[in-house]
This record gives structure tokens, sequence and C-alpha cells, in this order.
């Protein structure tokens, strides 16, 4: 399994996770940025075993240059909702599978009350692709080149379902 990845200085996205045992999943997220070249970071860090570090990171996060935090964690998945008190910046969260199939980690981070937003997406594989995605775009509203590559992306999944054919 490959370990979680700290990639460059100033990372853009900063990619954090309540425990190891989230790699497995968020590496579609590390792996979905590395493929658009977006500089980020992967850190593991529990908004319950490692209170204080979460707010030293995610508080300096906008002044090291970071402009999204992607948060992932599993069962009473409190770390998105943590981020977000502490830090402007757009936080996307993932919920990750857990002995409750993640519907826990999913109510536990898509219901914020309203005030501090988590932008929230679907539960394990697909929703740590979507959030580094969707965190593609954010950066994109100022950065053209990553605009292009984002259309360039949907239009090889036009093209892959255009060229299905069933027996
Ligand atoms: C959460 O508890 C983590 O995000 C993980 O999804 C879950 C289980 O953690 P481990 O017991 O595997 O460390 O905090």
């Amino acid at each position: 399994m490959a370990e979680p990845s700290n990639e460059t200085a100033a990372p853009l996205v900063a990619v954090i996770m309540g425990s190891k045992s989230d790699w497995e999943t968020m590496r579609h997220a590390d792996e979905t940025l590395s493929s658009f070249g977006v500089a980020h970071e992967c850190r593991v860090m529990s908004a319950h075993r490692t209170p204080a570090l979460v707010s030293e990171y995610i508080g300096g996060a906008e002044a090291r240059g970071t402009e999204v935090v992607i948060a992932a964690a599993g069962g009473a998945a409190h770390l998105a909702g943590v981020c977000a008190a502490h830090t402007t910046l757009p936080v996307l969260g993932v919920p990750m599978k857990s002995v409750l199939q993640g519907l826990d980690s999913l109510l536990s981070t898509v219901q914020m009350p309203g005030g501090i937003p988590v932008g929230t997406l679907a539960i394990g594989e697909a929703g740590a692709k979507n959030a580094a995605l969707l965190a593609i775009a954010i950066l994109a509203n100022s950065r053209p080149e990553l605009r292009e590559k984002l259309r360039a992306f949907r239009q090889e999944q036009e093209q892959k379902i255009l060229a299905t054919s069933l027996p």
C-alpha cells in the first residue's frame, strides 16, 4: 500500500484524514490531484486524537498559501467540521466507510449547523475523487490552465460513454 504523500512546499490543497486506515480511500484524491499537476500534501491528523495539531495546521493553512482543504474521517466524523471552524478556506468533507457503511460518517460530516459550511462529497472512493475534482474546479476559477484540463477530462469521459457498445 502506498504511503500518504507530502508532495511540495506551499501546497494549494491540504488533504487530511483522521487515520492511516483512511489512506486506501483517500489515495484516490491524492492521485487525482497529482494527475492534474496540483501541488498538495496529504497528512494524517485527528479531530479527537490530535486536536491541537488540527488547530495549528488548519489555522495556519491560508498563510502557507493553501486554498482548499479536503478532510476525510469515519464514524463520528467531526474532522471536516473542526477544520471549517479554524479557517474560512473552502473545506470539502469526505465520509469514510465504517461499521455503519459510512452512513454515520456521512451524517456527521454533512449536517453542519448553518454558519460554518462543509461541502460534503459521497461516501468513500467516489467522494475522495470528486473532492479532488471539486478542489481543482475551485482553483480553476483563477487558473485557466486548470479549467482547460477539467474540460479535457470531461471530454474523455464523454468519449468513453459514446464509444461504449453492448454485446
Ligand atoms: C476516524 O476513525 C478515522 O478517520 C477512521 O475513518 C476511523 C477509524 O480509525 P482507526 O481506528 O482505523 O485509526 O477517526
